[in-house]
């Protein structure tokens, strides 16, 4: 007899390769088997006996393993355990991350500040257009050489940073540089993924075109002495209203290192990619170098200028600080980009790699790995003034030490290794470390390192200890109240799709006793999250969180299905 669903069974909700690790974790079960059907009914056509029970830290639940990666024939099914219930049905395909891929991409597009989505390409979510951005004023925090405060400049366009309205350069840095970097290492596939926006057909990839929407509103954030503002916003958090109805004045704030070199480092990196397609953008990869050595040359002529909200005034500004003080690992970044896009060594003398490098996991304050990664990238076009070897071990040992955390996993995944890993935006971990892992299986050919960089897509999309796939619009069980302005405040129930929420995080920053407050949801580190717009600490959406997903997607698709 059929089972009711439930999200007792962890598993990816869209699915599995022919050919790939297949897992579902599930939990407090009493039986000792399991089988797989058809989603759809029939004769079961899989059936094992689960792992032995085990305690996940994370989350402290007690789950057993349901391994059936021999299962290869694609099709729908359901996995079915007596007594526990049946999973959501999930596919087995060779394409089955294709839309996640394009979907998580596609979102960049929602994300679009000053024009319009119009109904051919944002369907039920065609919006007018919010923030023209055309008037913003430079603060007075801004103004201490190059432009006067007050004067008025234009810096349209680019993409919203999160679920509020404000832009970013900081946390641009990141975001653009990660798609950048898949853009790099997958021409053939980028080129092929089409997400349906103005731009399409083209002849540039979508991937590339709406990168650039986002490194063409950067360049207009640098002033004239080089310097880039940390962010264009609002002085407050605007309300739960959709964008175009959001029209507060908007200003420049605070030039600083950390933006300037995260701009120098994106826009020497696009300028080398945007030389690929020189009909398409004449003198736009020359625009984007200089605009990359003069952000340079203000950085070293002011190493050291944080971005310090609290002493802004007149008026005093609330959003989001992306403040990092440590800008070593921006100049590495900064510098090595600059090197590979110019080949001048200058920028190594400068900013020398290290002769024993470690890599860690990147994210908005820590950009170094990004340098690595673009050196990595470039591994058989750098002559010996890099010692390429000493690069690939120091990614083998992270992605080994990936490797080891998922051999000590309950639920058979990397992500969780550490719980300091289920920090705010746990998911973009999840994210980044599969990068690493791809990278490490491009190094490579192991697939040991694929597989694992797959069980932390499993996790976003299901095998975790929230049953969500994490991803709006994929999946059956799948956020629906995410923290994000448009999402609240179009009057549809669907989110907008192919945003990745936060994820766990219990340092419960949204909780209170307030009406706009959460009541108090933490739980364990891997179980503290809630489907709630409250949550802006674990269900907001941000560009730099949907970075690594939509490389991580990309990349397996394309190295599975090519
Ligand atoms: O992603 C940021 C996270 O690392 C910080 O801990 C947090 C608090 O400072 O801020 C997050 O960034 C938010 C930004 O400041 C404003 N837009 C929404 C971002 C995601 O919540």
């Amino acid at each position: 007899a059929a089972q009711a669903q439930t999200d007792a069974i962890r598993l990816n909700q869209i699915g599995f390769y022919p050919d790939g690790p297949k897992t579902a974790v599930v939990v407090d079960a009493e039986a000792e088997t399991f089988t797989v059907r058809p989603a759809g009914g029939g004769e079961a056509v899989y059936s094992g006996a689960f792992g032995a029970a085990e305690t996940w830290g994370p989350s402290g639940e007690t789950v057993r393993l349901a391994e059936f990666s021999d299962l290869a024939a694609p099709g729908e099914y359901v996995v079915e355990v007596d007594g526990v219930g049946t999973s959501y049905p999930f596919a087995v395909s060779g394409h089955v991350h294709q839309e996640v891929a394009r979907g998580a991409l596609k979102a960049y597009y929602y994300m679009r500040a000053s024009e319009p989505l119009e109904a051919a390409y944002a369907g039920r979510w065609a919006r007018p257009a919010g923030h023209p951005d055309d008037r913003v004023l430079v603060h007075n925090s801004a103004a201490t050489a190059g432009r006067p405060a007050g004067t008025v400049i234009s810096a349209p366009g680019g993409w919203y940073d999160a679920g509020d309205y404000n832009k970013y350069v900081v946390n641009s840095g990141i975001s653009v540089g990660t798609l950048l970097l898949l853009m790099e290492q997958y021409p053939a596939y980028a080129a092929a993924l089409d997400t349906g926006i103005p731009e399409s057909g083209d002849g540039v990839p979508d991937l590339l075109d709406e990168t650039l929407v986002n490194v063409r509103w950067m360049l207009a954030m640098q002033d004239e002495d080089g310097g880039v503002y940390h962010k264009l916003t609002t002085a407050n958090f605007e309300g739960e209203v959709m964008p175009h109805r959001a029209t507060a004045t908007r200003y420049v704030v605070q030039k600083g290192t950390a933006a300037t070199l995260d701009f120098a480092a994106t826009m020497a990196q696009a300028s080398r990619v945007v030389s690929g397609y020189d009909d398409a953008f004449p003198g736009l990869a020359d625009s984007l170098r200089t605009a990359a050595e003069a952000a340079w040359v203000w950085a070293r002529a002011n190493p050291t200028v944080a971005y310090n909200q609290g002493a802004l005034s007149d008026p005093a500004i609330s959003t989001g600080a992306y403040g990092d003080g440590t800008f070593s690992d921006e100049f590495d970044w900064a510098a090595w980009e600059l090197f590979l896009t110019t080949g001048d060594a200058a920028y190594l003398a400068a900013r020398p790699i290290p002769t024993r490098p470690s890599i860690g996991t990147p994210w908005w304050g820590g950009v170094r790995e990004m340098g690595y990664y673009s050196l990595l990238t470039h591994r058989e076009d750098i002559g010996d003034e890099v010692d390429v070897d000493a690069l690939r071990d120091a990614l083998l040992r992270q992605a080994d030490a990936f490797l080891a955390d998922r051999e000590g996993s309950a639920y058979d995944v990397v992500m969780g290794g550490q719980t300091s890993q289920f920090n705010w935006g746990s998911n973009s971990n999840a994210g980044n470390q599969g990068v690493a892992l791809v990278l490490a299986y491009q190094l490579t050919g192991d697939r040991r390192y694929l597989d694992a960089a797959i069980s932390n897509l499993d996790y976003l999309l299901g095998r975790n200890a929230t049953g969500f796939s994490f991803l709006t619009g994929f999946g059956d069980k799948t956020p629906m109240h995410i923290h994000h302005r448009p999402s609240q405040a179009d009057g549809i129930a669907d989110p907008v799709p192919g945003l990745l929420a936060g994820g766990p995080h219990a340092g419960g920053q949204d909780v209170g006793p307030n009406s706009w407050q959460c009541d108090d949801y933490r739980t364990t580190p891997a179980a503290s999250y809630v489907d709630d717009w409250c949550s802006y600490a674990t269900n907001e959406i941000t560009i730099n969180w949907n970075a690594p997903l939509v490389y991580l997607a990309s990349a397996i698709e394309a190295e599975l299905s090519e």
